[in-house]
């Protein structure tokens, strides 16, 4: 990628870790959210919504999916339609009441599909390049701290996988998952999970210890060398192995998968419809070192 190329030689490694509370608000005028004490020196507000204005922000995110099929556009991936607005005029991403919603439900047709997908879904993702143009600006960070709040599926979402996850335009993995709810999980379970290359496929997953139908707070500290995880800004969880170093975009939605016996998604026949997954706001801090670094190819 020739942008992550131009970014690894202008940007440089990232200073060492950074440990300390939080700093006092500086700034005068409107608060500025900060990120939780103890989650690290981050003080720079570098990307954030707080879906509060009734909008999808189309300048921040694209509701098309980077790793569906490209001869679709971005609409198809498992057994899901990810129809746009302005294409079918139905999406299944809304804002309203202060919160982002993804609404995965089962209609049997959606305009537009052209492979028979019982189910419909959405997403919005900050990748640069994931609109139909390729011109989409997007959105990608290394290391800081990124924390959402979030409300997903009830415990009987079977045949969804709700979350925030991390990729790279370099390909897959590197995959950080700040939070995901997979559907076969009968208690709602929660789970962090990193997908890293180490001459293959490697992972860990981890269980949250809390409900996906609850509303949370979910945070990652991504540091050149340490991933710690955060729920309700309690650490959870650190990792120092295959901590990814490469420019990271964000993903929030809900999947749709899996089939009769499936571990994971859970057998969506046995779903129950629709599920939503509600996001009240996305923060994501880098020092100011780090941010004053950024480049335009970031954005
Ligand atoms: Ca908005
Ligand atoms: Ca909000």
């Amino acid at each position: 990628m020739a942008g992550a190329a131009v970014l690894a030689a202008t940007v440089g490694l990232a200073p060492g870790p950074i440990v300390g509370p939080a700093a006092a608000d500086e700034h005068s005028g409107p608060a500025v959210p900060r990120p939780p004490a103890g989650t690290g020196a981050d003080q720079t507000l570098v990307f954030a919504d707080e879906f509060d204005d009734g909008t999808v922000d189309r300048g921040k995110w694209s509701t098309r999916n980077r790793e569906a099929d490209p001869n679709v556009e971005g609409k198809s991936r498992f057994l899901a339609w990810y129809p746009q607005a302005e294409d079918e005029g139905v999406s299944n991403v809304s804002e309203g009441g202060g919160s982002l919603t993804v609404r995965a439900d089962d209609h049997d047709w959606y305009p537009g599909q052209p492979w028979g997908q019982s189910y419909g879904t959405g997403i919005v993702q900050s990748a640069p390049g994931t609109d139909r143009t390729e011109t989409q600006p997007g959105f990608q960070f290394r290391y800081g701290y990124v924390e959402a709040r979030i409300q997903g599926p009830a415990a009987d979402a079977r045949g969804t996988d709700a979350g925030l996850w991390l990729y790279s335009r370099s390909g897959w993995p590197p995959e950080i998952d700040v939070v995901e709810m997979p559907g076969s999980q009968a208690a709602g379970k929660v789970q962090i999970n990193h997908h890293w290359n180490d001459g293959g496929h490697r992972n860990e997953w981890h269980y949250a210890g809390v409900r996906s139908d609850q509303w949370h707070t979910y945070g990652l500290r991504w540091e050149p060398n340490l991933l710690v995880w955060y729920v309700d800004g309690t650490e959870i969880y650190r990792s120092s192995t295959g901590v990814p170093q490469d420019p990271m975009f964000v993903n929030l939605a809900i999947e749709i998968g899996g089939g009769p016996g499936d571990t994971f998604f859970g057998d969506p026949a046995a779903g129950a419809w629709p599920q939503r997954m509600n996001v009240d706001w996305i923060r994501l801090w880098q020092d100011g070192g780090a941010a004053a670094r950024r480049t335009a190819d970031e954005r």
